[in-house]
């Protein structure tokens, strides 16, 4: 009888900014002073644009919106890795990796207001994807292009540690590692997937060693640390697009609400909200590049300042440009020829909606939404 080891896996970890902010100069990007700052303030973008967006739709401005609170180390840092010209494919939460490649904030508000022009962002950028785990196949055909095109880019792909439970994100990791598909598979472990808490998703010790089975290389980082996010997709884009997909995990936590028709409060604690409030991306950048002097109380209020003037020309250009929304619209882009069922169920919402038209997104929504969402987690947006 022969017994012998045939494969052996590892997973590495990286952080290059700890917790304390000191710098770990072997694993840190060399980034210049101007580059520092501006990811610093795409993440303030980012997070003010979340905390306006929220109010606008408990006013009953917006529809759905899902902010990404905590994020904004994993988002800036891996989007700025990406060349322009390749392609950012999101799901629906990556409003700050979005900011990062130069999108309007009035196309994202436009989205949440339910007016396609929403996803129209500029540059080589997908619209989001709300199915959950579907557009990691999408990027992985972009990338097989990439590979028969012989084009030394790569696309790289958004999800969440929830979306891992979903087959198709098997499938596309599986195909692109099969046919040297030129992607980048950037997974944002948040800890939840609405009030399903990490623990419950998988029983394997890590996102990233899902990776193993694909046959591609997987590797966990501190997505609250944007030199060491910005490293780690930086080296996985250089393997991608040689034809060496990666999957790369973030670890990092959605600190504020799943969207705005779901309350946090009803499935986790606040110690835990506490525990990861401690270790904001945010702050801790901030106390880096103050410890470095390319930041001091002067320069912060500048930054703020630019900041609140920039969102307050977004928001009124949101407005100004808003559009009336015919919900029923949405069955006319399924196919281009309507199957019967699907032409049955326009016909039936436009009769329980009495014609599915509405003037505003305000007066689309139900009373629970327009009060700040009586209704909580679990919902299926
Ligand atoms: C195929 C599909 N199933 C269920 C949903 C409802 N849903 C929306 S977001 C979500 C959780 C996603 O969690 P995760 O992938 O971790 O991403 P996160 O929301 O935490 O960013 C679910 C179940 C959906 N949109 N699509």
């Amino acid at each position: 009888m022969t017994r012998e080891r045939v494969a052996e896996f590892s997973v590495e970890y990286v952080q290059a900014l700890d917790e304390e902010a000191t710098l770990d100069e072997a694993v840190a990007p060399a980034l210049d002073d101007e580059r520092l700052v501006e990811f610093y303030r795409l993440m303030r973008l980012s997070r003010r644009t979340d905390e306006r967006a929220v109010a606008l739709q408990r006013r009953g401005e917006l529809g759905t919106y899902a902010p990404g609170v905590g994020q904004e180390a994993a988002q800036v840092g891996s989007a700025t890795a990406l060349d322009p010209e390749e392609w950012l494919v999101p799901s629906f939460r990556e409003g700050a990796a979005l900011l990062a490649r130069g999108a309007p904030i009035h196309r994202l508000l436009w989205y949440a207001m339910g007016m396609e022009e929403g996803a129209e962002v500029s540059g080589p950028n997908f619209p989001p994807s709300i199915p959950v785990g579907s557009q990691p196949l999408h990027a992985a055909g972009i990338g097989w292009g990439k590979e028969i095109a012989g084009e030394e880019e790569a696309a790289m792909v958004y999800f969440g540690d929830g979306a891992t439970s979903e087959g198709d994100v098997y499938e596309a990791m599986n195909v692109a590692g099969a046919l040297d598909a030129h992607v980048v598979f950037f997974c944002q472990n948040n800890q939840w997937a609405i009030s399903t808490p990490r623990a419950s998703q998988t029983r394997a010790e890590t996102i990233a060693q899902k990776a193993v089975a694909a046959g591609i290389e997987g590797v966990q980082v501190d997505g609250n640390d944007p030199l060491g996010v910005h490293a780690v997709t930086r080296d996985a884009l250089e393997s991608a697009r040689q034809g060496d997909p990666v999957l790369v995990e973030a670890l990092t936590y959605r600190r504020s609400m799943h969207t705005t028709s779901d309350d946090p409060r009803v499935y986790r604690t606040e110690e835990e909200e506490a525990e990861w409030e401690a270790r904001d991306p945010i702050a801790r950048f901030e106390q880096y590049l103050r410890d470095e002097g390319l930041l001091d109380d002067d320069r912060i209020a500048e930054i703020t300042e630019e900041i609140e003037g920039v969102i307050a020309d977004e928001i009124d250009r949101a407005k100004e440009g808003r559009k009336r929304v015919v919900p029923a619209e949405m069955f006319d882009y399924v196919f281009a020829e309507p199957t019967p069922e699907l032409g049955r169920q326009k016909s039936e919402f436009e009769r329980e909606t009495g014609g599915g038209e509405t003037t505003t997104p305000e007066e689309g929504m139900s009373g629970e939404e327009r009060a700040g969402g009586g209704e909580v987690s679990g919902r299926g947006e």
